[in-house]
């Protein structure tokens, strides 16, 4: 038994040093050490020993083992080493090769500039109101002064639906039922898409996008009109920009006006943007008609307000000098990717 035992360890050292990865070491181990090993096989015997012998062989097997182990752990660290090192071969990181590149998206121009409006607003204590895009006649024309045969209700500009229902053809609706919903104070912007059935051409799209404003408060006042688009039209185009009203006529509001701010290009010299007038239309405004405001539940005995409306889409192609409004909905990359 004894020799069996010393034979063992030179074949185990020669299996050790030739196991090429860890787990062919693992498997010498499982061979030599394991349940079913062959220095377990030879343990297994010592019951058939004498006395004398016993300790003899068991220390000698004890030996054995500590020896085996202490080669494993030997060879097992090499191969350890040896791995990591191959690995960092193959797993080389070049830092200098080129990444891979992620394109960021960004604001559509409309975005971009109705953000601006929202924020020139927000700071004057306005918030943000929203309301269907398709609505009834009531809500798009009658609450706002409209009569029936009134030529803003003509099939030739409004989408009407089979339902008898129309794609707003502004955002005033979403003010009036604002006002149903909410005593005044009232100061609030609408911004939205609209559809007119208009012909596409490079100043008409069916689909564009208005800004409406509202204010209903007791005393509001003209005044308070003109302070407000002149704070929109130094935040849009800058400090020095003026603003000029203009006599109109819209049924929902009385007075009405329409509303030029001095050329942004020329400064109100005169140039070819402007036509030599130094001035450019942007805005309709007027002193909400007392007929809107009672269709909204508000007493106009008690209270006034002002309202205005201006065209986004118009408002981002002066802005960005982009002299087609189709361009706005094409979603061309090679377009957008330029603001
Ligand atoms: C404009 C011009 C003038 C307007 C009126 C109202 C409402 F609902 F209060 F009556 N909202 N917006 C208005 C007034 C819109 O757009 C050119």
């Amino acid at each position: 038994m004894k020799d069996q035992l010393e034979a063992l360890r030179p074949q185990a050292a020669a299996r050790i040093s030739e196991a090429a990865d860890t787990a062919a070491l693992d498997a010498v181990r499982v061979a030599y050490l394991g349940k079913k090993g062959a220095l377990t096989a030879i343990l297994k015997q010592m019951g058939g020993l004498s006395a004398e012998e016993r300790p003899v062989i068991g220390q000698l097997a004890n030996e054995l083992r500590g020896s085996l182990e202490a080669m494993l752990q030997e060879r097992g660290e090499q191969l350890k080493a040896e791995e990591v090192a191959a690995r960092l071969g193959r797993e080389t990181l070049d830092i200098t090769m080129p990444g891979t590149a992620r394109p960021l998206g960004h604001k559509h121009p409309l975005t971009i500039v109705l953000d601006e409006v929202k924020e020139i607003f927000l700071g004057m204590g306005f918030s943000v109101a929203t309301g269907p895009e398709v609505e009834n006649e009531y809500y798009n024309f009658t609450a706002l002064n409209i009569p029936e045969g009134h030529s803003a209700r003509d099939e030739q500009d409004t989408f009407y639906t089979t339902e008898g229902l129309v794609l707003r053809t502004a955002t005033s609706p979403v003010q009036v039922r604002y006002m149903e919903r909410h005593k005044p104070p009232i100061r609030i912007i609408a911004p939205g898409r609209v559809y007119r059935q208009d012909t596409p051409d490079a100043t008409h799209s069916p689909l564009f996008h208005q800004i409406e404003g509202l204010v209903v408060d007791e005393g509001v006042t003209m005044g308070h009109l003109k302070a407000t688009l002149d704070q929109l039209a130094k935040g849009l185009f800058g400090e020095s920009t003026r603003t000029r009203f203009r006599p109109h006529y819209f049924p929902f509001t009385e007075p009405s006006a329409e509303v030029d701010v001095s050329c942004f290009r020329c400064g109100g010299a005169g140039c070819p943007f402007c036509k030599g007038e130094g001035w450019v239309e942007i805005l309709g405004a007027g002193m909400v008609h007392p007929n809107v405001l009672r269709n909204g539940g508000i007493d106009p005995e008690k209270y006034s307000g002002f309202a205005f409306g201006v065209g986004l889409d118009r408002l981002t192609l002066a802005r960005f000098r982009i002299d087609d409004i189709r361009l706005l909905f094409e979603n061309d990359l090679r377009f957008l990717g330029q603001f």
